[in-house]
């Protein structure tokens, strides 16, 4: 589906698959529960959903003669340490606009985790006082226009790489790199679940798997907490992307499966339950998910499986998309495990 596009390689191949066996039979065993790890998807600052997505960016940006990385998140943002990264392996420099999406208090929020790494990685980090919001920021407008001032040629890159002209394509080729796997492995994944928060992720997925009419069983766990916003924009990047790429099939509104009911307290606040999701998790398969994001749809996951959603025997693909480095900075819940 993406021959005509230019790829810049920033991730090790396909990611791995595993069988979460544990979990499968701690929650009843009704269910075969897998996970297709991107959250170890390269080696670039621990990797994730953005190194996937900025390997169809990042042509663009060198054709386009830039010399600075911009771009923009919250304080513990994933999304702009993976932009750091990139700038850092393909030699550029690196704006990174960090607002205070969280509303979470810790002394060390603003210098542990991934704003460490992006400083680490040399990025011009600039904190900023504003809100969480997954549309277009005043504040990273700004700072292009900033880069431009101070003699630089700024490269663009909005929140989630998501509302980017090339920014679900990254996951229409994660959906033809999971049926490559389904046939070696032998075996057809049912259901697909996905956090969503800018959107991309789950749109470039949408329009990868319609191609075999499964685009209604990519699930998506919001973690915004702005749901009707992240779905729009789900669905927007969804039609653009199908365009794009000359996609014989109109996506629609009632492709879009998003999940509002795990995202509470609030976007980058885990509840009780995110904790537990986390915790149980860790403790039975080893695998480390984070309060913003994964802990989300990994509760979402549990909570679907707890209730019968899913049919017997149907096979789950839970997609983990990175995240880990938040955690440092919410060491007061999890400092004693
Ligand atoms: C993020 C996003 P989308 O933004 O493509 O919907 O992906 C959601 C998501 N899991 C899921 C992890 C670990 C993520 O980092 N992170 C953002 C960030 O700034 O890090 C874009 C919000």
């Amino acid at each position: 589906m993406l021959e005509k596009f230019d790829r810049y390689p920033l991730t090790f191949g396909p990611s791995a698959i595993e069988r979460l066996e544990n979990l499968s039979s701690h929650l009843g065993g009704n269910v075969n529960l897998f996970a297709k790890r991107e959250d170890c998807n390269s080696g670039l600052a621990c990797g994730g959903n953005k190194i996937r997505k900025l390997e169809y960016i990042i042509p663009d940006a060198i054709a386009s003669g830039a010399d600075t990385l911009v771009s923009i998140g919250g304080i513990q943002s994933n999304h702009t340490r993976q932009v750091a990264a990139v700038a850092a392996k393909i030699g550029m420099k690196c704006h990174l606009v960090q607002e205070k999406w969280v509303p979470y208090e810790d002394s060390v929020y603003d210098k542990v985790g991934n704003i460490m790494m992006s400083r680490l990685m040399d990025a011009n980090v600039e904190l900023v006082n504003e809100g969480f919001d997954i549309g277009i920021r005043e504040s990273w407008v700004r700072a292009i226009e900033e880069v431009k001032t101070n003699g630089g040629k700024p490269y663009p890159i909005p929140a989630g790489a998501s509302v980017h002209k090339f920014g679900g394509l990254g996951y229409v080729g994660f959906a033809e790199e999971v049926r490559r796997q389904e046939q070696e492995m032998k075996i057809k994944f049912d259901f697909i679940i996905v956090c969503t928060v800018t959107g991309s992720t789950h749109a470039g997925m949408v329009v990868g798997f319609a191609k075999d009419n499964r685009q209604k069983n990519v699930i998506g766990i919001d973690a915004s907490f702005t749901p009707k916003k992240t779905k729009n924009q789900v669905l927007k990047i969804a039609q653009d992307t199908a365009e794009l790429i000359e996609f014989n099939q109109n996506i629609i509104k009632n492709d879009i499966v998003l999940m509002e009911d795990y995202a509470y307290p609030d976007y980058g606040v885990p509840s009780n339950e995110t904790n537990e999701a986390i915790r149980l998790c860790a403790r039975l398969e080893g695998m480390i998910t984070d309060p913003v994001y994964e802990g989300k749809s990994m509760q979402g996951l549990i909570d679907l499986v707890t209730n019968n959603h899913f049919p017997k025997g149907s096979n789950i693909l839970y997609v983990h998309l990175g995240g880990v480095p938040a955690i440092n900075g919410y060491h007061q819940i999890y400092g004693d495990g």
